[in-house]
Protein backbone atom coordinates (compact mmCIF):
# COMPACT_ATOMS: atom_id res chain seq x y z
CA UNK A 1 0.00 0.00 0.00
CA UNK A 2 1.53 3.31 -0.85
CA UNK A 3 2.14 5.40 2.06
CA UNK A 4 -0.10 8.25 2.72
CA UNK A 5 1.02 11.66 1.88
CA UNK A 6 1.54 14.38 5.04
CA UNK A 7 -1.00 16.48 3.95
CA UNK A 8 -3.91 14.37 3.03
CA UNK A 9 -6.69 15.25 5.66
CA UNK A 10 -7.87 11.60 6.84
CA UNK A 11 -5.96 8.52 8.20
CA UNK A 12 -3.21 8.91 10.86
CA UNK A 13 -0.33 10.95 10.36
CA UNK A 14 2.92 9.72 8.88
CA UNK A 15 4.55 7.00 11.06
CA UNK A 16 7.96 4.59 10.15
CA UNK A 17 6.32 1.33 9.13
CA UNK A 18 3.79 -0.31 6.84
CA UNK A 19 -0.11 1.15 6.94
CA UNK A 20 -2.78 -1.00 7.93
CA UNK A 21 -3.98 -2.59 11.43
CA UNK A 22 -2.96 -5.92 10.10
CA UNK A 23 0.59 -6.04 11.25
CA UNK A 24 2.73 -8.46 13.17
CA UNK A 25 5.36 -8.82 14.99
CA UNK A 26 8.54 -11.75 14.41
CA UNK A 27 10.29 -13.78 17.16
CA UNK A 28 13.58 -12.88 16.02
CA UNK A 29 16.98 -14.35 17.66
CA UNK A 30 20.19 -16.73 17.53
CA UNK A 31 19.56 -20.59 16.69
CA UNK A 32 18.20 -22.87 19.54
CA UNK A 33 17.72 -20.00 22.39
CA UNK A 34 14.01 -20.42 22.35
CA UNK A 35 12.06 -18.66 20.14
CA UNK A 36 9.24 -21.48 19.52
CA UNK A 37 9.42 -22.25 23.01
CA UNK A 38 8.59 -18.15 23.77
CA UNK A 39 5.97 -18.58 20.92
CA UNK A 40 4.09 -21.41 21.85
CA UNK A 41 3.66 -20.05 25.47
CA UNK A 42 2.33 -16.79 23.99
CA UNK A 43 -0.01 -18.17 21.84
CA UNK A 44 -0.73 -21.47 22.66
CA UNK A 45 0.46 -23.32 20.39
CA UNK A 46 2.26 -26.37 19.61
CA UNK A 47 5.22 -25.31 17.12
CA UNK A 48 8.20 -27.98 17.03
CA UNK A 49 10.86 -26.52 19.75
CA UNK A 50 13.65 -28.89 19.91
CA UNK A 51 17.36 -29.29 21.33
CA UNK A 52 18.54 -28.78 17.70
CA UNK A 53 19.27 -25.44 15.76
CA UNK A 54 17.10 -24.76 12.76
CA UNK A 55 14.45 -26.72 14.44
CA UNK A 56 12.17 -23.71 12.89
CA UNK A 57 12.05 -23.31 9.17
CA UNK A 58 9.04 -22.58 7.59
CA UNK A 59 7.63 -19.26 9.70
CA UNK A 60 4.86 -20.36 12.46
CA UNK A 61 1.92 -17.37 12.79
CA UNK A 62 -0.63 -17.27 15.72
CA UNK A 63 -2.09 -14.53 16.67
CA UNK A 64 -3.01 -14.11 20.77
CA UNK A 65 -5.46 -11.82 22.66
CA UNK A 66 -4.43 -8.66 23.85
CA UNK A 67 -5.40 -8.69 27.89
CA UNK A 68 -7.41 -5.60 28.49
CA UNK A 69 -9.56 -4.83 31.66
CA UNK A 70 -11.43 -2.77 30.14
CA UNK A 71 -12.36 -5.29 27.71
CA UNK A 72 -13.03 -7.51 30.85
CA UNK A 73 -15.39 -5.26 32.39
CA UNK A 74 -17.72 -4.06 28.92
CA UNK A 75 -18.21 -7.90 28.95
CA UNK A 76 -19.04 -8.52 32.68
CA UNK A 77 -21.35 -5.05 32.32
CA UNK A 78 -22.98 -6.33 29.03
CA UNK A 79 -22.87 -10.15 28.87
CA UNK A 80 -23.10 -10.05 25.18
CA UNK A 81 -23.49 -13.59 22.96
CA UNK A 82 -20.19 -12.94 21.37
CA UNK A 83 -16.81 -11.50 22.64
CA UNK A 84 -14.42 -10.39 20.29
CA UNK A 85 -10.78 -9.09 22.14
CA UNK A 86 -8.02 -7.55 20.15
CA UNK A 87 -5.36 -9.93 18.73
CA UNK A 88 -1.37 -9.27 18.30
CA UNK A 89 0.19 -11.62 15.46
CA UNK A 90 2.86 -13.75 15.95
CA UNK A 91 5.20 -14.75 13.79
CA UNK A 92 8.04 -17.52 14.84
CA UNK A 93 11.26 -16.96 12.50
CA UNK A 94 14.01 -19.64 11.66
CA UNK A 95 17.37 -18.56 14.08
CA UNK A 96 19.94 -16.25 12.36
CA UNK A 97 23.49 -17.00 12.71
CA UNK A 98 26.29 -14.74 12.32
CA UNK A 99 26.77 -13.98 8.75
CA UNK A 100 23.39 -14.52 7.74
CA UNK A 101 23.20 -11.52 5.33
CA UNK A 102 25.80 -13.01 3.20
CA UNK A 103 24.04 -16.53 3.45
CA UNK A 104 25.14 -18.62 5.90
CA UNK A 105 22.36 -20.58 7.98
CA UNK A 106 19.33 -19.55 6.41
CA UNK A 107 20.46 -16.73 5.08
CA UNK A 108 18.38 -14.21 2.91
CA UNK A 109 15.38 -16.22 3.50
CA UNK A 110 15.32 -16.02 6.99
CA UNK A 111 15.87 -12.20 6.33
CA UNK A 112 13.32 -11.90 4.52
CA UNK A 113 10.71 -13.56 6.92
CA UNK A 114 11.54 -10.67 9.42
CA UNK A 115 11.19 -8.02 6.74
CA UNK A 116 7.55 -9.20 6.12
CA UNK A 117 6.93 -8.13 9.99
CA UNK A 118 6.45 -4.66 11.52
CA UNK A 119 8.35 -5.31 14.67
CA UNK A 120 10.45 -7.18 16.68
CA UNK A 121 10.36 -9.23 19.27
CA UNK A 122 14.29 -10.38 19.83
CA UNK A 123 14.43 -13.37 21.91
CA UNK A 124 17.98 -13.66 23.77
CA UNK A 125 19.36 -16.65 25.46
CA UNK A 126 20.71 -16.01 29.51
CA UNK A 127 19.81 -19.71 30.89
CA UNK A 128 22.64 -22.14 31.68
CA UNK A 129 21.80 -25.39 30.36
CA UNK A 130 24.34 -27.47 29.33
CA UNK A 131 22.21 -30.15 27.70
CA UNK A 132 20.81 -26.70 25.10
CA UNK A 133 23.20 -26.75 22.23
CA UNK A 134 24.42 -22.92 21.77
CA UNK A 135 25.52 -22.43 18.20
CA UNK A 136 27.86 -20.14 19.37
CA UNK A 137 29.55 -22.69 22.08
CA UNK A 138 28.67 -20.91 24.99
CA UNK A 139 26.11 -18.70 26.69
CA UNK A 140 26.88 -15.09 26.23
CA UNK A 141 23.92 -12.75 26.10
CA UNK A 142 25.73 -9.34 24.89
CA UNK A 143 27.90 -11.61 21.88
CA UNK A 144 24.14 -12.48 20.71
CA UNK A 145 22.61 -8.77 20.92
CA UNK A 146 26.05 -8.16 18.76
CA UNK A 147 25.34 -10.48 16.26
CA UNK A 148 21.65 -9.80 15.94
CA UNK A 149 21.82 -6.13 15.97
CA UNK A 150 25.23 -6.05 12.94
CA UNK A 151 23.30 -8.63 11.18
CA UNK A 152 20.38 -6.97 10.51
CA UNK A 153 22.18 -3.74 9.96
CA UNK A 154 24.62 -5.48 7.45
CA UNK A 155 21.69 -6.61 5.40
CA UNK A 156 20.33 -3.15 5.12
CA UNK A 157 23.73 -1.74 4.33
CA UNK A 158 23.87 -4.15 1.56
CA UNK A 159 20.04 -2.87 0.13
CA UNK A 160 21.08 0.51 0.51
CA UNK A 161 24.53 0.47 -1.36
CA UNK A 162 22.46 -0.73 -4.05
CA UNK A 163 20.22 1.84 -3.93
CA UNK A 164 22.45 4.25 -3.24
CA UNK A 165 24.41 3.33 -6.65
CA UNK A 166 21.98 3.95 -8.91
CA UNK A 167 20.93 7.08 -7.36
CA UNK A 168 24.21 8.52 -7.13
CA UNK A 169 24.31 8.29 -10.82
CA UNK A 170 20.81 10.00 -11.17
CA UNK A 171 21.51 12.58 -8.70
CA UNK A 172 24.72 13.20 -7.92
CA UNK A 173 26.10 13.90 -11.37
CA UNK A 174 23.47 16.27 -12.65
CA UNK A 175 20.38 14.31 -13.23
CA UNK A 176 17.00 14.06 -12.22
CA UNK A 177 16.89 16.33 -9.51
CA UNK A 178 13.42 14.84 -8.03
CA UNK A 179 15.11 12.04 -6.37
CA UNK A 180 17.45 14.55 -4.49
CA UNK A 181 15.21 13.88 -1.43
CA UNK A 182 15.32 10.52 -1.67
CA UNK A 183 19.47 10.06 -2.30
CA UNK A 184 19.73 12.79 1.11
CA UNK A 185 17.86 10.84 3.09
CA UNK A 186 19.39 7.12 2.03
CA UNK A 187 22.64 8.99 2.98
CA UNK A 188 21.47 9.89 6.30
CA UNK A 189 21.04 6.60 6.68
CA UNK A 190 23.93 5.07 5.07
CA UNK A 191 25.89 7.82 7.97
CA UNK A 192 23.64 5.94 10.53
CA UNK A 193 24.38 2.66 9.58
CA UNK A 194 28.19 3.11 9.04
CA UNK A 195 28.04 4.21 12.68
CA UNK A 196 26.04 1.54 13.81
CA UNK A 197 22.99 2.91 14.59
CA UNK A 198 19.41 1.74 13.27
CA UNK A 199 17.54 3.82 11.43
CA UNK A 200 14.95 3.81 13.85
CA UNK A 201 16.65 5.46 16.33
CA UNK A 202 17.15 8.54 14.84
CA UNK A 203 14.87 11.20 13.84
CA UNK A 204 12.51 11.93 10.82
CA UNK A 205 10.67 14.48 9.37
CA UNK A 206 7.17 13.41 7.39
CA UNK A 207 8.52 13.79 3.78
CA UNK A 208 11.57 11.52 5.08
CA UNK A 209 9.42 8.99 6.54
CA UNK A 210 7.19 8.64 3.34
CA UNK A 211 10.59 8.14 1.82
CA UNK A 212 11.63 5.35 4.14
CA UNK A 213 8.34 3.63 3.80
CA UNK A 214 9.42 3.20 0.35
CA UNK A 215 12.20 0.99 1.60
CA UNK A 216 11.44 -0.59 5.01
CA UNK A 217 14.41 -0.98 6.30
CA UNK A 218 15.21 -4.14 8.78
CA UNK A 219 16.13 -1.77 11.18
CA UNK A 220 13.34 0.63 10.90
CA UNK A 221 11.22 -1.34 12.62
CA UNK A 222 10.11 1.39 15.11
CA UNK A 223 9.94 -1.65 17.93
CA UNK A 224 11.90 -3.52 19.14
CA UNK A 225 11.87 -5.65 22.43
CA UNK A 226 14.52 -7.49 24.32
CA UNK A 227 12.94 -10.68 25.85
CA UNK A 228 16.19 -12.18 27.74
CA UNK A 229 15.19 -15.53 29.33
CA UNK A 230 15.34 -15.12 33.46
CA UNK A 231 19.02 -15.42 35.05
CA UNK A 232 20.34 -12.66 36.83
CA UNK A 233 24.32 -13.30 36.80
CA UNK A 234 23.84 -11.45 32.82
CA UNK A 235 21.36 -8.85 33.69
CA UNK A 236 24.28 -6.38 34.39
CA UNK A 237 25.92 -7.54 31.02
CA UNK A 238 22.75 -6.78 29.14
CA UNK A 239 21.86 -3.99 30.98
CA UNK A 240 25.20 -2.46 29.63
CA UNK A 241 25.16 -3.46 25.61
CA UNK A 242 20.97 -2.05 26.13
CA UNK A 243 22.99 1.81 27.41
CA UNK A 244 25.79 1.81 24.56
CA UNK A 245 23.92 0.41 22.10
CA UNK A 246 20.01 0.66 22.01
CA UNK A 247 19.22 3.13 24.91
CA UNK A 248 15.83 2.98 25.59
CA UNK A 249 15.22 -0.45 24.59
CA UNK A 250 12.45 -2.43 26.40
CA UNK A 251 13.84 -5.22 28.18
CA UNK A 252 11.33 -7.61 29.84
CA UNK A 253 12.56 -10.93 31.43
CA UNK A 254 10.95 -14.45 30.83
CA UNK A 255 11.19 -17.86 31.47
CA UNK A 256 9.39 -20.82 29.82
CA UNK A 257 9.54 -22.79 31.80
CA UNK A 258 7.38 -20.65 34.63
CA UNK A 259 5.14 -19.33 31.67
CA UNK A 260 4.52 -23.20 30.63
CA UNK A 261 4.05 -24.26 34.58
CA UNK A 262 1.45 -21.46 34.55
CA UNK A 263 -0.15 -22.50 30.98
CA UNK A 264 -2.91 -24.36 32.79
CA UNK A 265 -3.67 -23.17 35.78
CA UNK A 266 -6.55 -21.27 37.55
CA UNK A 267 -6.28 -17.96 38.51
CA UNK A 268 -6.23 -18.89 42.04
CA UNK A 269 -3.50 -21.77 41.52
CA UNK A 270 -1.43 -19.34 39.42
CA UNK A 271 -1.20 -16.64 42.30
CA UNK A 272 0.06 -19.31 44.77
CA UNK A 273 2.06 -20.44 42.20
CA UNK A 274 3.48 -17.01 42.02
CA UNK A 275 3.98 -16.55 45.53
CA UNK A 276 5.45 -19.41 46.37
CA UNK A 277 8.26 -19.65 44.03
CA UNK A 278 8.92 -15.39 43.83
CA UNK A 279 8.01 -15.45 39.71
CA UNK A 280 5.68 -13.70 37.89
CA UNK A 281 4.54 -13.92 34.22
CA UNK A 282 5.88 -11.45 31.82
CA UNK A 283 3.40 -12.50 28.89
CA UNK A 284 0.61 -9.70 29.97
CA UNK A 285 3.54 -6.98 29.51
CA UNK A 286 4.25 -8.53 26.35
CA UNK A 287 1.36 -8.75 24.35
CA UNK A 288 0.59 -5.41 25.64
CA UNK A 289 3.93 -3.89 25.00
CA UNK A 290 3.89 -5.50 21.58
CA UNK A 291 0.93 -4.18 20.09
CA UNK A 292 1.64 -0.51 21.31
CA UNK A 293 5.02 -1.04 19.62
CA UNK A 294 3.17 -1.39 16.27
CA UNK A 295 1.60 1.95 16.60
CA UNK A 296 -1.86 0.14 17.55
CA UNK A 297 -4.67 1.12 19.63
CA UNK A 298 -8.29 -0.10 19.27
CA UNK A 299 -12.08 1.22 20.55
CA UNK A 300 -15.09 -0.83 21.31
CA UNK A 301 -18.20 -1.52 20.13
CA UNK A 302 -20.63 -2.92 23.04
CA UNK A 303 -24.16 -3.99 23.28
CA UNK A 304 -25.85 -7.31 24.45
CA UNK A 305 -24.61 -8.77 21.23
CA UNK A 306 -21.49 -8.44 20.76
CA UNK A 307 -18.58 -6.46 22.36
CA UNK A 308 -15.64 -6.12 20.13
CA UNK A 309 -12.33 -4.54 20.08
CA UNK A 310 -11.50 -2.85 16.50
CA UNK A 311 -8.33 -2.27 16.01
CA UNK A 312 -6.97 1.16 14.31
CA UNK A 313 -3.68 2.58 14.00
CA UNK A 314 -2.93 5.94 16.31
CA UNK A 315 -4.39 8.88 15.23
CA UNK A 316 -7.05 7.54 13.06
CA UNK A 317 -9.78 10.08 12.72
CA UNK A 318 -13.64 8.67 13.25
CA UNK A 319 -14.66 8.25 9.59
CA UNK A 320 -11.88 5.61 9.09
CA UNK A 321 -12.61 3.98 12.28
CA UNK A 322 -15.96 3.59 11.14
CA UNK A 323 -14.42 2.31 8.01
CA UNK A 324 -13.34 -0.93 9.72
CA UNK A 325 -16.47 -2.04 10.74
CA UNK A 326 -17.89 -1.26 7.25
CA UNK A 327 -17.39 0.72 4.22
CA UNK A 328 -20.78 1.99 4.11
CA UNK A 329 -19.95 3.44 8.04
CA UNK A 330 -17.37 5.28 6.30
CA UNK A 331 -19.15 6.29 3.01
CA UNK A 332 -22.25 7.52 5.00
CA UNK A 333 -20.49 9.04 7.68
CA UNK A 334 -22.52 11.36 9.78
CA UNK A 335 -21.28 11.15 13.77
CA UNK A 336 -20.12 8.84 16.62
CA UNK A 337 -21.23 8.64 19.69
CA UNK A 338 -18.82 8.26 21.59
CA UNK A 339 -18.33 7.32 25.71
CA UNK A 340 -15.00 7.47 27.17
CA UNK A 341 -14.27 3.96 29.21
CA UNK A 342 -13.16 5.78 32.26
CA UNK A 343 -16.56 8.33 31.99
CA UNK A 344 -18.28 4.76 31.49
CA UNK A 345 -16.94 3.04 34.77
CA UNK A 346 -17.57 5.68 36.59
CA UNK A 347 -21.02 6.38 36.32
CA UNK A 348 -21.59 2.42 35.65
CA UNK A 349 -24.01 2.32 32.55
CA UNK A 350 -24.81 4.05 29.08
CA UNK A 351 -28.06 5.90 30.80
CA UNK A 352 -25.92 7.49 33.50
CA UNK A 353 -23.20 9.09 30.89
CA UNK A 354 -26.31 10.33 28.91
CA UNK A 355 -27.48 11.87 32.27
CA UNK A 356 -24.19 13.11 33.06
CA UNK A 357 -23.41 14.61 29.36
CA UNK A 358 -20.53 11.94 29.10
CA UNK A 359 -22.28 10.59 25.39
CA UNK A 360 -20.41 12.82 23.45
CA UNK A 361 -21.22 13.49 19.46
CA UNK A 362 -18.12 13.90 17.43
CA UNK A 363 -17.76 14.96 13.98
CA UNK A 364 -15.64 13.46 10.93
CA UNK A 365 -12.61 15.12 12.72
CA UNK A 366 -12.70 13.46 15.72
CA UNK A 367 -9.66 11.48 16.32
CA UNK A 368 -10.28 8.33 17.97
CA UNK A 369 -9.00 7.72 21.33
CA UNK A 370 -7.79 4.28 23.32
CA UNK A 371 -10.25 2.44 24.86
CA UNK A 372 -13.63 4.55 23.23
CA UNK A 373 -16.79 3.08 23.39
CA UNK A 374 -18.48 4.33 19.99
CA UNK A 375 -21.48 4.08 18.00
CA UNK A 376 -21.84 5.09 14.84
CA UNK A 377 -24.17 6.98 13.33
CA UNK A 378 -24.42 6.80 9.35
CA UNK A 379 -26.25 7.33 6.16
CA UNK A 380 -26.94 4.36 4.65
CA UNK A 381 -28.79 5.90 1.68
CA UNK A 382 -32.67 5.59 2.78
CA UNK A 383 -31.90 7.87 5.61
CA UNK A 384 -30.41 8.00 8.96
CA UNK A 385 -29.92 4.55 10.48
CA UNK A 386 -27.49 3.77 13.69
CA UNK A 387 -25.24 0.56 13.73
CA UNK A 388 -23.17 -0.74 16.33
CA UNK A 389 -21.37 -3.35 13.69
CA UNK A 390 -21.84 -6.09 11.42
N1 LIG B 1 16.72 -24.74 30.23
C1 LIG B 1 15.94 -24.09 29.39
N2 LIG B 1 15.73 -24.62 28.18
C2 LIG B 1 14.93 -23.93 27.32
C3 LIG B 1 14.32 -22.68 27.65
N3 LIG B 1 13.63 -22.25 26.58
C4 LIG B 1 13.79 -23.18 25.61
N4 LIG B 1 14.57 -24.20 26.05
C5 LIG B 1 14.98 -25.39 25.30
O1 LIG B 1 15.84 -24.99 24.25
C6 LIG B 1 15.67 -25.86 23.10
C7 LIG B 1 15.45 -25.02 21.89
O2 LIG B 1 14.19 -24.39 22.01
P1 LIG B 1 13.38 -23.84 20.74
O3 LIG B 1 12.21 -23.15 21.30
O4 LIG B 1 13.17 -24.91 19.74
O5 LIG B 1 14.44 -22.80 20.17
P2 LIG B 1 14.38 -21.95 18.82
O6 LIG B 1 15.06 -20.67 19.13
O7 LIG B 1 13.01 -21.91 18.29
O8 LIG B 1 15.30 -22.83 17.87
P3 LIG B 1 15.38 -22.83 16.24
O9 LIG B 1 14.02 -22.93 15.69
O10 LIG B 1 16.19 -24.05 15.96
O11 LIG B 1 16.10 -21.59 15.86
C8 LIG B 1 14.52 -26.77 23.44
O12 LIG B 1 15.05 -28.03 23.87
C9 LIG B 1 13.81 -26.07 24.59
O13 LIG B 1 13.17 -26.98 25.45
C10 LIG B 1 14.56 -22.17 28.97
O14 LIG B 1 14.04 -21.11 29.36
N5 LIG B 1 15.36 -22.90 29.79
MG1 LIG C 1 12.24 -22.53 16.50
Amino acid sequence: MPPKKKDEATGPPPLIGRMGTNLKIGIVGLPNVGKSSFFNVLTKSAATAENFPFCTIEPNESRVPVPDERFEHLCEHYKPASKVPAYLNVVDIAGLVKGAHEGKGLGNSFLSNISACDGIFHVVRAFDDEEIVHVEGDVDPSRDLDIIHEELMFKDQEYLNNRLGGLERTVARGGDKSKKPEYDCLCKVRDLLENKKWVRMSTWDAKEIEILNQHLFLTSKPKYLNIALKKNKWLVKIKEWIDKNDPGAMVILMSCAVELALLDMSDEEKQKYQEEKKVTSALEKIIVNGYKALNLQYFFTSGKDEVKAWTIQKGTKAPQAAGKIHTDFEKGFIMAEVMNYADFKEFGSEAECKANGKYRQKGREYVVEDGDIILFKFNAGAGLTDKKKK
